[in-house]
């Protein structure tokens, strides 16, 4: 009774493509009606049609504020009061030991990069100031994009004697305000690094520039017969310097493992410009302290990355995909214990996202349609296999389907027919930052916190905040990472008050993380104690001491204030 129910559920997915056999999914379709894309200089720029009833930094509209902020860069930085919504403790006064920007500065640049590497004009400068989400913006005269590992060594050489604050940007897409100034740091963009320096067939082993696209590596790969062992829905703008500098997470965490597992070696440019090489492409290695994991997460704060060479699995042949329906979140949390236990090695991901999350990705996406029309669930689970033989993993992944619709785990569900309906089904989950974002304003918590205790918050968090404010819930659930997002017409401090200290609070007493993959940045560069000892962050500040003692690398991010201008 029960199996014909899938059933059901798996021909009425069928019916929408008339594509018999399936295609793996390797690479996905980002059909987003706003597409961020890097322009040959290096800058996001906003390609598609519809920015909604957001105001776009990036082209579209300016509004009165913008206009303001833009008034306000004529007058100089130091007047400028951050327009910054993260936090209610993040409102920070410029540090005035920094020099500012003058004509010898410029002039220096340009001999260096090239007038065309030396960007001054307000639309550049709008884009790079801004970050993905529209909350945090910066007010910099200066954008930088160096070629090579030498000019950005000359670049921090010159910024350390003067004292200029150095911002390190790569896609900007970071969700915590690290990726765009503060105040008036110089911006240095490695888009201009773009190249791919090797790639070893028989390891898998891909040395290139840190400033190549995610994506492109991924098309680069998939040529080779690799895949990159992360991905993400930022993979169109992201650059893996910058995924590096954030120990991004991502999609493929739960089978690959994170960065820390998957870098070999990194290229770094210190504060005083001295290029550290540690660019290794080996497997093992324990010849003293391992350097380069100090700079893979420090979200710029340490050094500028400037190569990285990392190890790629094979791409496999088969890759299977279901999206499911749960009653409850504790079904969700046993679907994922039968899921490791009845897919084993073949089980590459494991989403969920809540009712309310479905509810935003329907009205605010283009183009997505829920798969289980029916009905709106309570909760939906995404799953993809990724095995080498197509028959054993079909029917693993049919056999644990079988067994969790009879054991009333799932309530509904199906398996995408082919490589469009997976990445419809993709789309769904990987859109919804997106959906966010359309929906008006939004807090962004990334949390860790053990897979059983999920959702607890989340409740809570609803009780506490009633009518005020939308929360939507969804993640990594193989991880034990929740994306908890308050999503609200306007930004509103008294709704921010509701939501901190409460959910910092919450988070450290059940001993999870308030960063499980975004890092601090701006957000939470004051937060640090409640995921870490005071002695432990002691000694990141003496690290930071040690690496950057004028502390020139991205300021104001990262560490507390008090810490970082000791
Ligand atoms: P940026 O945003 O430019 O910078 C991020 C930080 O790294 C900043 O502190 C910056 O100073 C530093 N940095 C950048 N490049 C360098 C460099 N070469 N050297 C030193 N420091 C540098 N994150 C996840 O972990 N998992 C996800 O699933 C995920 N999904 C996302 C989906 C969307 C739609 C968006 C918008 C973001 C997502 N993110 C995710 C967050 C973000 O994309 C990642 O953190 C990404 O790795 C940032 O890369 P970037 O090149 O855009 O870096
Ligand atoms: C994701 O997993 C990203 O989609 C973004 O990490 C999470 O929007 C968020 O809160
Ligand atoms: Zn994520």
């Amino acid at each position: 009774m029960k199996m014909d129910r899938w059933r059901a559920s798996a021909r009425r997915i069928l019916k929408l493509s008339s594509r018999p056999n399936p295609a793996p999914r390797f690479t996905r379709d980002h059909s987003n009606p706003v597409r961020y894309g890097i322009v040959s200089s290096g800058l996001l720029h906003c390609s598609g049609g519809s920015c909604g009833g957001i105001r776009c930094y990036l082209g579209h509209k300016q509004s009165l504020s913008d206009h303001l902020q833009a008034r306000a860069f004529a007058l100089g930085a130091s007047l400028i009061q951050i327009r910054c919504f993260g936090s209610i403790a993040t409102k920070i006064q410029r540090n005035p030991k920094f020099a500012t920007i003058n004509s010898d500065d410029i002039r220096y640049f340009r001999d260096l990069l090239g007038e065309k590497n030396v960007k001054q004009d307000e639309d550049a400068l709008l884009a790079a100031n801004m970050d993905w989400m529209r909350k945090y913006k910066g007010s910099s005269k200066l954008l930088l994009l160096p070629r090579s590992t030498e000019e950005v060594s000359q670049i921090l050489k010159y910024c350390n004697s003067r004292c200029l604050g150095v911002v390190p940007q790569g896609g900007n897409t970071g969700l915590v305000g690290g990726s765009v100034p503060v105040f008036d740091e110089v911006i240095v963009n490695l888009g201009s690094m773009n190249k791919v320096i090797s790639f070893d067939e028989v390891s898998g082993i891909l040395v290139s520039e840190a400033g190549c696209i995610l994506e492109s590596l991924v098309n680069f790969l998939d040529n080779k017969g690799f895949i990159m062992p992360l991905d993400l829905g930022a993979k169109g703008s992201c650059q893996i310097g910058g995924n590096v500098s954030t120990n991004a997470g991502g999609l493929r965490l739960l089978r690959y493992g994170s960065l820390h597992a998957n870098v070999l070696g990194l290229e770094a440019v210190l504060a005083n410009g001295d290029v550290l090489d540690m660019l290794g492409t080996l497997r093992k290695d324990n010849t003293g302290y391992d350097l380069k994991h100090l700079f893979i997460g420090s979200e710029g704060s340490l050094g500028i990355v400037t190569k990285v060479s990392i190890l790629t699995p094979p791409k496999l042949s088969s890759v299977n995909v279901a999206f499911l329906a749960c009653t409850d979140y504790l079904s969700c949390q046993k679907l994922f214990l039968e899921a490791r236990r009845k897919l084993g090695e073949v089980l590459s991901a494991f989403e969920f996202l809540d009712e309310q999350a479905m509810d935003l990705a329907l009205n605010h996406l283009e183009g997505v349609r829920n798969p289980l029309p029916t009905a709106l669930h309570k909760f939906y689970v995404l799953i993809e296999t990724t095995g080498s033989d197509e028959q054993s993993d079909k029917e693993k992944l049919e056999a644990f389907l079988v067994h969790s619709l009879e054991g009333g785990l799932i309530s509904d569900g199906v398996v995408a027919q082919d490589i469009q309906q997976a990445s419809s089904v993709w789309n769904i989950r990987e859109g919804l930052p997106e959906a966010l974002m359309k929906a008006g304003a939004v807090y962004k918590y990334d949390l860790s916190i053990p897979v059983e205790k999920i959702y607890d918050i989340v409740e809570e968090m609803r009780n506490k905040l009633g009518h005020s404010a939308r929360v939507v819930a969804y993640g990594h659930l193989g991880d034990g990472n929740l994306h908890l997002n308050i999503s609200c017409p306007q930004y509103d401090d008294a709704v921010l008050a509701q939501i901190e200290p409460f959910v910092y609070e919450w988070t450290s007493k059940n001993r999870g993380s308030i960063s499980a993959e975004h890092g601090l940045g701006l957000m939470k560069a004051e937060k640090i104690f409640y995921s870490k000892s005071p002695a432990a962050v002691q000694l990141m500040a003496s690290v930071k001491n040690l690496l950057d003692p004028n502390h020139i690398l991205n300021p104001y991010k990262v560490l507390p204030q008090s810490l970082s201008f000791p």
